[in-house]
């Protein structure tokens, strides 16, 4: 990322200064986390640090105005300048991902799968209800039709990655409105190679009939064929959905292409904005024509007013993701993905699918005899920031875990090359093999509890430290 312009850093330091008379605990913890990010290892793969341009694009007036509807076509007036900005964003993303329409409009990730949902929904099932029932719209049918058509979706079947195998709630899980509105059959991993088997997928495909295939992931640490995906989905006449929010800045950054670009094989796609696509929090749908109609009816379907605000970030974000130096920005984090698995292989660590060849790695903790919840507390501790995960068939389950997840999209935006991510694999075994799990009153060993060595948390902060600050955050900006 290249250095913060002085203008910005000089117009934050004052933006602080009058938040503080308003309420000084606010300005006080803006300007703490400013610090803690700067201070600590980001590896938290689906986070990011976003250009000053674009943080200061969302904090402005266009926050106050309300535009529901479409470019052109709102339900309030005065939206002149919001009809600019979303047709900027969105012209923007179809150049940069090659897609036939943007949707720029969703607040997040979730929001953005759900307008897919509902919109190959009502391209799937409403339209030739309609159709057959010599309606237009909804309003045009009987209370028995509408009744049987509500019933229909309920009826419908969405087929995504299990969560242990690196899938996203959204993708059918049960504890996630997708789960409950569709019936739901996930699809796993090889239980030895814990890659996607996609012979077994099409076997379950055959079988299960979803309406909506759905691809992509928040933990695999692979690519996916989504040529091979869209073939299975044609052959069992579901609509593929893929939802690249981890890899969306890999996409963009043109490190994944062909087979592995979801954009020319998937009827819709999703993504967030703020992940390595390193935009701000938000979400977007990019969709084939024949979808752009119902994606359009994102708002009022499931989205309340457009976020003004963070469209104009979106447009100002997908500027900077179509310049060479972005290219750039995303071949090194998968690079440095890569020389971070290697650090960690080399030093005797068990990585889920053995490696990487995407932004993130997902390290086993169970050879110390951790859960994933204490290896995260652990490492938070020397001032590492990663999650813990799940790895497939996970014996801790989904709280505990036996994983923990480490990704290269944010500090990649600060500068560290490959040689870094190996020191940083090194600290993270150094502070792994010194941890151990307390044993519980019981005497067995504690899910939550452990303990570290003396002097390791301390000797971590210290060479992270050293690494930080010579790839500073915002430099220039100073609080
Ligand atoms: N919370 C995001 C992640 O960490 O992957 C996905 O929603």
């Amino acid at each position: 990322m290249s250095n913060a312009n002085a203008e910005l850093a000089s117009a934050y330091q004052t933006i602080l200064s009058v938040i503080e008379k308003v309420e000084p605990r606010i300005a006080e913890a803006t300007r703490q986390e400013l610090v803690d990010q700067r201070e600590s290892l980001k590896l938290i793969a689906s986070e990011n640090y976003a250009s000053l341009p674009v943080l200061a694009t969302m904090g402005t007036w266009f926050s106050d105005k309300y535009a529901e509807g479409t470019v052109g076509h709102r339900f309030y007036a005065a939206c002149q300048n919001v009809d600019t900005v979303e047709s900027v964003a969105a012209e923007h993303a179809r150049a940069l991902f090659g897609a036939e329409y943007a949707y720029v409009q969703p607040h997040s990730g979730i929001d953005a799968n759900l307008v897919a949902y509902w919109a190959i929904l009502a391209q799937r099932i409403e339209s030739p209800a309609l159709e057959k029932l010599g309606a237009k719209t909804v309003n045009d049918l009987s209370e028995a039709d509408w009744e049987t058509l509500r019933k229909t979706f309920g009826e419908q079947r969405v087929m995504g990655m299990s969560l242990d195998a690196g899938g996203h709630l959204t993708h059918g899980f049960r504890h996630n409105i997708s789960g409950k509105m569709f019936h739901q059959r996930s699809y796993g991993t090889d239980p030895e190679t814990q890659l996607i088997d996609y012979d077994k997928l099409r076997a379950d495909a055959r079988e299960f009939k979803p309406l909506i295939l759905i691809a992509g992931y928040s933990a695999y640490p692979r690519r996916v064929n989504f040529a091979t995906m869209r073939e299975i989905a044609d052959e069992v006449g579901a609509t593929l959905l893929v939802d690249m929010a981890h890899f969306a800045g890999l996409v963009a950054g043109k490190v994944f292409t062909g087979d592995e670009d979801p954009v020319p094989h998937a009827h819709v796609v999703t993504t967030t904005t703020h992940k390595s696509l390193r935009g701000p929090r938000g979400g977007m749908v990019l969709a084939k024509q024949e979808f752009a109609g119902a994606v359009d009816r994102g708002c009022p379907m499931v989205l309340g007013g457009p976020l003004s605000h963070m469209m104009a970030a979106k447009a100002v974000a997908l500027a900077e993701a179509r310049t060479q130096e972005f290219q750039t920005y995303a071949q090194n984090v998968a690079d440095n993905a890569k020389a971070l698995a290697e650090g960690f292989l080399k030093r005797g660590q068990k990585l889920v699918t053995g490696g990487t060849d995407n932004h993130l790695v997902l390290l086993d903790v169970g050879q110390y005899g951790l859960t994933g919840r204490q290896a995260e507390s652990a490492l938070l501790d020397a001032g590492v920031v990663s999650n813990r995960n799940s790895v497939p068939q996970d014996p801790n389950g989904a709280w505990y875990t036996t994983g923990v997840r480490l990704g290269t999209p944010a500090l990649t935006s600060r500068g560290f090359g490959a040689e870094d991510f190996d020191r940083v694999a090194e600290l993270i075994v150094d502070v792994l093999t010194n941890t151990s799990a307390n044993p519980t009153a019981s005497g067995a060993p504690g899910k939550a509890k452990y303990t570290i060595a003396d002097g390791v948390a301390e000797r971590t902060k210290a060479a992270a430290g050293e690494m930080l600050t010579a790839h500073p955050l915002y430099p220039g900006l100073e609080l």
